[in-house]
């Protein structure tokens, strides 16, 4: 019989407490929560940011296989902070249009009106999806596809799905073989009720997860089928994947006698998660951002105050249908927000509940990756979630309000005359954003308190109109900005001094510099040598000198 001495097993116990302690201590690796919501909805944990990962005219205008460029960013687009990534409609779309009466472009191919399951598409071949999909799912970025169980385009020679007519399996073999509205004429339309469609969808949604790595589906134009026949395929394929429905049906598209022809955007969209138990495009949202004032987008959904409605949305500024796309047409743009607006709606939408949907020509084709990617860390920082609590202040212009993540608070001021964040509650508030003139403003107020830290410069010799500042590498400091530095008083000259507030344990890097009073960006002394260093505590003081 194997006997352990009291030695070794000490040294078992020591062992397992370490590898405990490393896997507590690896906080990226358990980033990412599950579960669905306490109603059941599934939005995977609530702490999803998503990029969708295409855009209208990507069939026309990638340089190469567009599932290659997808693969080969896949770690860029981890770094950048995305948890997901909607991808296009994976099945082969061999149509095509002309959408314009004056110039001859072609459109169609983009997915929406697909042929059968095959696979090798405008955006690449099968192998090339396949490998995409796992290298994103290696990195951590959940796979979503969009799936478009509405319609296809059917009765070709050679497809491999070609449904015989007049057996139940498509909208127009009977009176009401369609259990929601008609795409177009509705001559492609599914009858999604009827079991080999069924089956047909839930052995493809399988054959995704199992094959091409899916960790959720957005589902296109819910109008048209049961949003009872999503959590049926969602129960028996990826119950605990993440699901979106794109219901883009305003109140005045419902028929008279609907309910919800007399309700608001709000009401029919929770209405369709409830049903589907599935999260839903913010449409309540986009349609304030589109027709009503900035201080309006308080009435998106995931503004509501129920944290139960706020944490089904999924809020996006602009999409491939919605908004422009590089290429032929500037893409489908049929309700683009407009440019000015883009960048306060993206602050918004990322420092507030819901799931955030950055789209793929904002982050990387027109210049806002760096931006956005800021507000991502922001949010992630603070541990904002879908379901966070959110407080509007209606005391300024603008939009202002707070959203309580699980690490701390964020305070935004959107085109606003909020001057001093105490002005709405009490900091203390560190600044982490200040762009377009402060029109976009955000400061957070962290769990972590800060104390007074005396700076000292000594030896400051200065002629008239010049002073001693301190600048260092946080916002407090200054980010190295001299401008930003901050001024010390000649109380002891030459040793000049000031009280600077540091967050509780961080520790900061500085210099001592003598600055213009009448030019701030004019340095006329740095401190010679390495930088000061300072861990902010209780009464810390730290000197510098010429
Ligand atoms: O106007 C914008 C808003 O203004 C606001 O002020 C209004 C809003 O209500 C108002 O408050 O929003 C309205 O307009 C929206 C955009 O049209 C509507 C919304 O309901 C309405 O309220 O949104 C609808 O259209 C979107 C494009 C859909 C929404 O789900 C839907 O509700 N988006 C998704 C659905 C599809 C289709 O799968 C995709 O469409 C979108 O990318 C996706 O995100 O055999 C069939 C057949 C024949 O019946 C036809 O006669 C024949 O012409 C085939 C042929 N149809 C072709 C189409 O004519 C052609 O346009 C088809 C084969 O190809 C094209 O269709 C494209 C579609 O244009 C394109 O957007 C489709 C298939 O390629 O792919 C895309
Ligand atoms: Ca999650
Ligand atoms: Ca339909």
């Amino acid at each position: 019989m194997f006997s352990l001495s009291n030695r070794h097993f000490k040294q078992i116990l020591y062992l397992v407490f370490l590898f405990v302690i490393l896997i507590i201590a690896t906080p990226q690796a358990w980033a990412d929560t599950d579960g669905k919501t306490s109603n059941g909805v599934r939005f995977h944990g609530g702490d999803e940011v998503i990029l969708q990962g295409f855009h209208w005219n990507i069939v026309r205008t990638a340089e190469e296989d567009w599932y290659k460029i997808v693969k080969d960013k896949a770690e860029e687009i981890k770094n950048d902070g995305f948890t997901g990534i909607w991808l296009p409609v994976p099945w082969r779309d061999q149509s095509f249009w002309n959408p314009s009466r004056t110039e001859n472009i072609e459109f169609g191919g983009e997915g929406y009106f697909w042929t059968d399951f095959n696979k090798n598409s405008r955006y690449g071949d099968d192998l090339e999806l396949k490998e995409a999909a796992a290298e994103l799912k290696g990195k951590g970025v959940k796979v979503i596809y969009d799936i478009v169980p509405n319609h296809h385009n059917r009765g070709h020679l050679g497809d491999e799905l070609d449904l015989p007519s007049n057996q139940g399996y498509y909208r127009t073999d009977c009176g009401n073989c369609d259990d929601g509205d008609p795409f177009m004429s509705g001559d492609s339309d599914f009858n999604t009720a009827n079991p080999r469609i069924y089956n047909l969808f839930k052995d493809e949604f399988s054959n995704l997860k199992e094959n091409y790595s899916a960790s959720g589906f957005r589902f296109d134009f819910v109008r048209g089928y049961a949003p009872e026949r999503i959590d049926a395929w969602m129960n028996q394929t990826l119950d605990e994947g993440f699901c979106v429905g794109e219901l883009w049906k305003s109140p005045q598209d419902y028929p008279n006698n609907d309910w919800r022809h007399h309700a608001t955007w709000q009401d029919i969209i929770k209405n369709f998660s409830d049903t589907s138990n599935c999260s839903v495009f913010d449409f309540a949202l986009k349609d304030r951002m589109q027709n009503g004032s900035i201080s309006d987008w308080k009435y998106g959904l995931n503004g509501n105050p129920d944290a139960k409605w706020r944490e089904v949305a999924v809020t996006f500024v602009d999409n491939h249908d919605t908004g422009y796309s590089p290429g032929p047409l500037g893409g489908q743009h049929h309700w683009p927000l407009a440019d000015q607006q883009r960048k306060m709606a993206y602050a918004y939408i990322l420092s507030s509940p819901g799931t955030p949907v950055v789209y793929w020509p904002h982050m990387y084709d027109w210049g806002l990756k760096d931006f956005l990617k800021n507000l991502i860390k922001i949010r992630q920082d603070l541990g904002i979630k879908a379901y966070s609590d959110i407080k509007f202040d209606n005391r300024y212009s603008g939009l202002v309000g707070r959203t309580m993540g699980s690490k701390g608070e964020l305070l935004f001021a959107l085109d606003s005359n909020l001057s001093d964040p105490r002005q709405v509650v009490s900091g203390p508030w560190r600044e982490l954003m200040n762009e377009d003139n402060g029109t976009i403003r955000l400061w957070e107020k962290t769990l972590k308190p800060e104390v007074d830290v005396k700076f000292s410069c000594e030896n400051g010799l200065t002629q008239l109109g010049q002073s001693v500042y301190v600048v260092g590498n946080n916002t407090n400091l200054g980010n190295w900005d001299v401008t930003q530095a901050i001024k010390l008083n000649p109380d002891t000259y030459p040793t000049w001094n000031n009280t600077i507030k540091l967050i509780a344990g961080e520790t900061a890097e500085w210099k001592c510099i003598i600055r213009s009073e009448s030019n701030p960006s004019q340095v006329i002394k740095w401190e010679q040598g390495s930088n000061n260093f300072v861990t902010a505590a209780l009464d810390e003081v730290t000197v510098g000198h010429f």
